[in-house]
């Protein structure tokens, strides 16, 4: 087993320690890191997303997978300049307005991230206002809101229209994503897209950030 499958294979089982050992005995062997980055940490996510959708593997699995390959990550991103770094766009997510679940937003955050996009994550209980604010500030491709309760699902119609309103939309794609919601709901509040789970919504991001 080379040491790059060796690093994925770690980042598979979320085993940090073993992630962060690898990727330091590569750096100081003279590895690329971009190699580092795209042949070990991001293909052991690789290997995670579609066992996930499959429900070969669940949430906390998954998140400490997502944990290992945030270790080798850190570790490797001082040696690169941002630049270097292939990136599919940058997508912003955040929990709506009055809603502060954000374990299922977190686990999307990973998965859009571990596919290759920058993601800036705006938090819990998202205003309609900072949404707005931070779509100019950030000019991502795509942003991504999460809701769990089904009073806060309104929050992201308003949301939508304020984005709408400010004319923001022209290169900017909306998708949204929590329990309550479906896609009905989705195309009533205008949205571009639904997913029902995490790795849906990074083939989403893939689809819509172009
Ligand atoms: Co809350 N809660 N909760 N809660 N909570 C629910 C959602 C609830 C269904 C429980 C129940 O009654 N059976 C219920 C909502 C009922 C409804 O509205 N119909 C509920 C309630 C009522 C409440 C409070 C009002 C309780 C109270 O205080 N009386 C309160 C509200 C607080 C608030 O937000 N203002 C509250 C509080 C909390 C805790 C703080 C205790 C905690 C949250 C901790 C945290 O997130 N840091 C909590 C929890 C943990 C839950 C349950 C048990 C689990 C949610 C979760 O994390 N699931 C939940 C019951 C349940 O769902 N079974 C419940 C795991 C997570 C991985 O799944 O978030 O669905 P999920 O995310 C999935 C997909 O939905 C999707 O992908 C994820 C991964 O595949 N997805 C997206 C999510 N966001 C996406 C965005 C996308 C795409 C996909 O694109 C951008």
């Amino acid at each position: 087993m080379s040491d790059f499958t060796k690093l994925a294979d770690a980042v598979l089982r979320g085993d940090f320690g073993g992630a962060g050992q690898i990727t330091k005995e590569l750096i100081d062997n003279g590895a690329d890191p971009l190699a580092i980055i795209s042949q070990g940490l991001i293909a052991g996510m690789d290997i995670v997303a579609p066992k996930f959708k499959a429900g070969e593997m669940y949430v906390p699995e998954v998140m400490m997978a997502a944990r290992a390959m945030a270790v080798g990550m850190e570790l490797v991103k001082p040696l690169i300049n941002d630049v270097d770094i292939p990136s599919k766009g940058t997508v912003l997510i955040g929990t709506v307005a009055g809603d502060l679940h954000d374990i299922g937003k977190n686990l999307v955050g990973m998965i859009i991230e571990s596919g290759g996009f920058k993601v800036i994550d705006l938090g819990v209980d998202v205003s309609v206002e900072r949404f707005v604010e931070a779509a100019k500030q950030y000019n991502p491709q795509v942003i991504g809101m999460s809701a769990l309760l089904t009073t806060t699902m309104i929050a992201m119609k308003d949301t939508i229209d304020a984005l709408t309103e400010a004319g923001l939309r022209k290169n900017l794609k909306i998708i949204v994503g929590g329990a309550p919601l479906s896609v009905d709901f989705a195309n009533q509040i205008g949205a571009d897209g639904y997913a029902s789970d995490a790795v849906t919504a990074k083939e989403l991001c893939e689809r819509l950030a172009v």
